[in-house]
């Protein structure tokens, strides 16, 4: 998963980009970047780390220019190398900077044919250096002289050519900006403006978050398979540029991705979680009427939404149980088990008084491991708890993410090829509830009722695109697992020395 936002404005588009990326932070901590366009050069900055440690003031005063895109980066294809941190840039056809959230499930062809018939070399294993020079190689087909035209019909052919979820942002210099969403939706982008005296000015981001911390007005998403260019005279071009098919965004951008104050596709991030509790507590009044539970108690932070609507809709206390440690350093890119179980002590405490001679529900937006909440649940007991019940707001994740979100390859997932009860069982609940599927799709419907299908691929293991088989899954295993990822961060660490040894 990553963040992506763009700027077309009247002055320096530095600042507000970048106050822009911290608000995005949440969509990846690995990578930053930022370029601008001045008097037609380009101005890059990136590198590995958090906004504020890539992006230094020094770097601010030489990113001039009026227009400009950035990237917060969550690896998904290819590594977590300084090489692969966004944006990308390809000097031909015009100069193209290009920032991208999302992955292409067929990368692999893709570069195949780049190489063999388009002859662009790839340097790097990122999707995202395929897609700009994708975009590039259909932009050149336009010729010199580029109108908006001339964009969306090579935006028309990236479409045809890219399968996968993503949500891609250009600037073409001389041109303007381009933004563009996958033919099914799957990634979320939208755009706004807002009037100065000389004139509108745009923004385009992954969350209207990001639009709101700015001043820019939500004008919509962009839709599936849609275009949205803007001219360098600061005219807004709009145009769908694939026949429109299923529109299923990803429904765990509701579950736990997004911030809770963004829309995403018309519907309220916060109100979905809200539903998502009113449709656990239902759940547990249908299927445990006679529960025993005496306090509500969230696993902090994103299901706190979603536990004290359940708290509510039970009519049993919400307590805040555990204590999060705001100010925990950055930790460092560590796959494996006894690492991650180490971090959630570091990062959370219990308050035991809640939890003494209680039975309690602990509540969390999701399971995917398994291994926080077991560290959770043993921490309840140590502190009192009599009996620990545990929720997740999500049904059970049972198959990998292919469109951009860094999930586990299926056998690390607790879910995959197991019943709720083993689940609950090996994570150590006394009694473990999920949410339905259909629940979590109505909390969704239910705020938005002109949204229908989502990719809800990670629970039920459909992949909307239809371009997924075994063999894709099995090399998506091989190159995503924790062994997969140890091997490469050894060489992401040197990367990170050269860095600082530079500065
Ligand atoms: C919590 C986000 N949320 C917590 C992410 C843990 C699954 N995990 C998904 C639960 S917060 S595990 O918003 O960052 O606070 O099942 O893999 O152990």
């Amino acid at each position: 998963m990553c963040g992506i936002v763009g700027v077309v404005a009247n002055s320096r588009v530095n600042q507000v980009l970048y106050d822009a990326l911290t608000v995005l932070q949440h969509r990846g901590q690995d990578a930053a970047g930022m370029v601008t366009l001045d008097e037609g050069h380009f101005l890059l900055r990136k590198g590995n780390g958090l906004v504020r440690d890539v992006i230094r003031t020094r770097h601010m005063k030489r990113l001039s220019g009026n227009v400009g895109i950035g990237h917060v980066r969550y690896p998904t294809a290819g590594s977590a190398s300084e090489a692969e941190s966004q944006p990308f840039y390809v000097n031909s056809p015009h100069g193209i900077a290009l920032v991208h959230n999302g992955n292409l499930t067929n990368c692999a062809e893709l570069k195949e044919e780049l190489f063999r018939t388009d002859l662009r070399h790839i340097n790097t294993t990122s999707d995202s250096e395929v897609l700009v020079n994708i975009l590039a190689h259909e932009l050149g087909k336009e010729g010199h002289g580029l109108s908006a035209e001339n964009v969306f019909s090579a935006i028309s052919r990236v479409y045809q050519r890219c399968r996968g979820g993503y949500a891609a942002l250009a600037i073409i210099n001389n041109m303007g900006m381009v933004a563009f969403r996958d033919p099914n939706g799957i990634r979320p982008v939208v755009f706004g403006k807002r009037d100065t005296p000389n004139g509108p000015e745009y923004m385009i981001a992954s969350e209207s978050v990001a639009l709101d911390v700015a001043g820019f007005e939500l004008i919509r998403d962009v839709g599936p398979g849609e275009a949205v260019f803007i001219d360098e005279q600061r005219q807004l071009h709009t145009r769908q540029c694939i026949e429109l098919k299923a529109f299923t965004p990803c429904i765990f951008e509701y579950v736990y991705l997004a911030r809770p104050d963004s829309i995403i596709d018309g519907a309220s991030v916060y109100r979905t979680r809200m539903r998502m509790g009113t449709k656990l507590a239902e759940r547990v009044k249908h299927e445990w009427p006679d529960h025993d539970i005496d306090v509500v108690i969230p696993i902090p932070d994103t299901s706190r939404t979603a536990a004290l609507e359940m708290a509510q809709a039970l009519g049993v206390t919400y307590r805040e149980g555990f204590i999060k440690n705001r100010y925990i350093g950055r930790t460092f890119i560590m796959p494996g088990q006894t690492m991650r179980k180490k971090s959630v002590r570091q990062k959370l405490n219990t308050a035991d008084t809640e939890f003494e001679g209680k039975n309690v529900l602990l509540v969390d937006d999701s399971i995917v491991r398994g291994t926080t909440c077991n560290e959770i649940i043993q921490m309840a007991r140590e502190a009192g708890a009599k009996k620990v019940y545990f929720a997740s707001a999500a049904p059970a994740v049972r198959y990998p993410n292919v469109y951009g979100i860094d999930m586990p390859v299926a056998m690390e997932l607790i879910g995959h090829g197991r019943t709720e009860q083993e689940i609950g069982d090996l994570i150590g609940a006394d009694r473990l509830i999920y949410q339905q599927l259909d629940d979590l799709k109505d909390a969704c419907r239910e705020v938005n009722p002109e949204l229908g299908e989502f990719d809800c691929s990670v629970f039920d293991g459909r992949y909307v695109t239809g371009d997924i088989n075994a063999e894709y899954l099995a090399d998506l295993e091989l190159s995503r697992s924790d062994s997969a990822k140890r091997q490469r961060n050894d060489g992401a660490v040197l990367e990170l020395q050269n860095e600082s040894d530079e500065e």
